[in-house]
């Protein structure tokens, strides 16, 4: 979208609420919007990933004057250390986050975490399934204990069986495939030694050879996101379809207004169990009640399992304490912008830290401890509460702005929805409504907001593209927080936005559910929930392989983060690209700076795995490069099907 007047520089936001806040504020307080504009022009060094500072005789910086570093490392090197730098920080912070539940986990079987108990033992069965662990004369916890010992092989083993993680969720050609271009990982940990040893001043100097390791370190990304995913199921619930609202006009004046903010469920599960038991307090304090809501990955856990509705995503983090009614920020890893603390000064909002590695300076910090995780969530209510006394009468400013949310869809969730209609084999609804053409494929929509692109804008258009065009779409992350807010996800928008064809599968789906639905209907985007449930959606065509018995780069399936910002981002992407999947990103990457390694990601991955990224940053042109990327794979699925009937051979396996 063209950035026409003075005010849309500033306001680099597609979302009403947003905008209002941005518009009405007459504090002067300063937010990500306009530390964007203080930050232009960026470093274009930087910008194309030449800029290296891997030594202390750097940075060196490729440019037509030195075309080399002080060492001698080409563009490629440079380029390709750096990427793959930043996908290890990616698999680095998802292996925190998995390795931190399959810690707690093991307290809880030591009874050192009261709090926590097996929530959902049929996940559990089903894992333990997986991993092809016998569950015959085992009791619950001692099948748990042998999952999380698997897990933290996953994490530290030195042996090179692959991953179990990996192994049991992907088909066996790919993970053929994996092992014939060695990039089958022998463990999370090993592999982020491996790769920051790798990229060393005076190592590794071949592009290609980094490239693959940096998609070694990708599966490992993979795999710890799975392992968080399944084992946050295990204690928390697998999440099924729940219906709430979103954006900034759930806040409310008379309530005691908390945002849960991050990625893990450990503590933001506690908040919003304690917080049901604290209602008496509150209202003491003169509230109404306690009102928890989620931003960016944290919401997305609570969003899915406890129907806690979506203040808001990654880029507008700092806007809802602008209104005057945010009493408490609760915080805990990963996503978190600094910023937050100087802007909760000017409006009595408690930013509170809980993890020993994300603190800020000046924030209340309640340090968050398995063995006491009640105790620390009435700790930090009790200082919500203390800010909402301080806060009673005064104004507030609290946009109108809200829409319906459906949520809730795990693989769990859509096998049986989808059993409904195909009971014997539930995804044979998706694959026959694809091969008849009814649908185009299926479309992950991933990732953050980064104010390189109007925040939401790109989100939205995609999304309003491929539903046009009878595309099922899920959908994790910020993407999913972008789409809430902006009444994309849920049942009004199938009527607006879809196509014949998408319309007419939904409505079928529908149909065969109502009396599981209770009156709710399905949303335009089946919501998996957050950034680590991408696991969810590979999962999906992992699924969808097996029942059309192809391998992966044959699924009709792409990835795209329209809006993409973190290192986790490049991780996630990287390891879609590694598994056969075409990713879209809408922010070219930081690899323009060598053809070589553009032409890797572009190409040449294509040749080896079957996935490739696409960069485009117009939504429109996004969406049609992503069509296009379907078409060709549904005709080729078409055309080798039709070839296996009329010779009576199997289904051919290229791809
Ligand atoms: O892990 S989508 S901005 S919140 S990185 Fe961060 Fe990006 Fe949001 Fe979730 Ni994912
Ligand atoms: Fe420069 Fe080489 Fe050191 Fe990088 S490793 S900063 S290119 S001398």
């Amino acid at each position: 979208m063209a950035i026409t007047s003075e005010q849309d520089k500033k306001v680099r936001t597609a979302d009403k609420a947003a905008i209002s806040v941005l518009n009405h504020d007459s504090s002067g307080v300063e937010t990500a919007f306009d530390r964007y504009l203080k930050m232009q022009p960026q470093c274009n060094f930087g910008r194309t990933g030449v800029c290296c500072r891997i030594c202390l005789q750097g940075p060196c910086r490729i440019s037509k004057k030195a075309d080399k570093g002080i060492c001698g490392a080409h563009a490629y090197t440079i380029v390709a250390r750096n990427l793959i730098r930043a996908i290890t920080a990616g698999a680095s912070a998802h292996g925190d986050h998995g390795r931190h539940i399959v810690h707690t986990v093991m307290e809880m079987l030591k009874e050192k975490a009261p709090a926590y108990s097996i929530e959902d033992p049929q996940k559990l069965y089903r894992v333990a399934d997986r991993l092809g662990i016998a569950r015959e004369g085992k009791n619950d916890r001692e099948l748990l204990a042998e999952v999380a010992a698997l897990a933290l092989e996953d994490f530290i083993k030195d042996s090179t069986d692959p991953c179990r993680w990996l192994e049991s969720t992907v088909v066996e050609e790919r993970m053929q495939k994996l092992e014939e271009c060695n990039i089958s990982p022998r463990s999370i940990h090993t592999t982020i030694a491996e790769t920051m040893a790798q990229t060393h001043m005076g190592m590794d100097a071949d592009p290609v050879n980094l490239i693959f390791q940096g998609l070694k370190m990708a599966l490992c990304d993979y795999v710890g996101m799975h392992i968080a995913t399944d084992l946050s199921d295990i204690l928390f619930g697998t999440p099924k379809p729940v219906t709430t609202e979103a954006n900034f006009g759930i806040m409310e004046e008379d309530t005691v207004n908390i945002a849960l903010h991050g990625h893990n469920p450990l503590l933001s599960e506690m908040i919003v169990r304690v917080a049901r038991q604290m209602s008496a307090e509150a209202e003491a304090a003169g509230a109404r009640a306690i009102k928890c809501m989620g931003i960016c990955c944290t919401g997305n856990e609570v969003l899915m399992r406890q129907g806690v509705p979506v203040l808001t995503n990654f880029l507008s983090q700092e806007l809802p304490m602008m209104t005057g009614a945010l009493d408490a920020m609760v915080v805990d890893v990963q996503c978190i912008m600094p910023g937050i603390k100087a802007v909760s000064e000017c409006f009595n909002t408690r930013i509170v830290t809980t993890m020993p590695n994300a603190k800020i300076p000046g924030a209340y910090h309640v340090a968050f401890a398995e063995e006491e995780a009640e105790a620390k969530a009435r700790e930090i209510i009790g200082l919500a509460i203390d800010a909402f006394k301080e806060r009673k009468g005064k104004v507030v400013s609290i946009p109108q702005i809200k829409h319906k949310v459906t949520a809730g869809f795990s693989m769990e969730a859509l096998d049986d929805l989808l059993g409904a209609v195909s009971p014997d084999q539930p995804f044979k609804a998706l694959t026959d409504a694809i091969d008849s053409g009814q649908l185009r494929g299926v479309v992950l929509l991933a990732g953050c907001n980064n104010l390189r692109v109007l925040q939401d804008h790109s989100h939205n258009e995609i999304i309003r593209e491929l539903a046009r065009n009878d595309v099922f779409m899920v959908i994790t992350g910020c993407a999913a927080g972008s789409a809430a807010k902006m009444g994309l996800m849920n049942d009004e928008a199938v009527e607006k936005y879809a196509g014949e064809g998408l319309k007419a599968f939904i409505h079928k789906l529908n149909e065969a559910n109502k009396d599981k639905l209770e009156g709710n209907k399905l949303p335009l985007l089946f919501h998996m929930g957050s950034c680590v449930d991408n696991s969810r959606a590979y999962d999906l065509v992992t699924v969808l392989a097996r029942q059309w018995g192809i391998d992966s780069p044959k699924v009709p399936f792409v990835a795209s983060a329209p809006e993409a910002m973190s290192e986790k981002a490049v991780s996630i992407g990287s390891w879609f690209v590694a598994l056969g999947i075409p990713t879209h990103v809408g922010v070219v990457p930081e690899v323009t700076g060598s053809s070589l390694v553009n032409g890797i990601a572009l190409q040449i991955a294509e040749d080896v795995y079957g996935g490739y990224f696409i960069w485009e940053e117009d939504p429109v042109k996004a969406a049609q490069k992503i069509l296009k990327a379907l078409n060709e794979r549904t005709w080729k699925l078409k055309l080798h099907r039709q070839m296996a009937e009329k010779y009576d051979t199997a289904l051919s396996k290229s791809y």
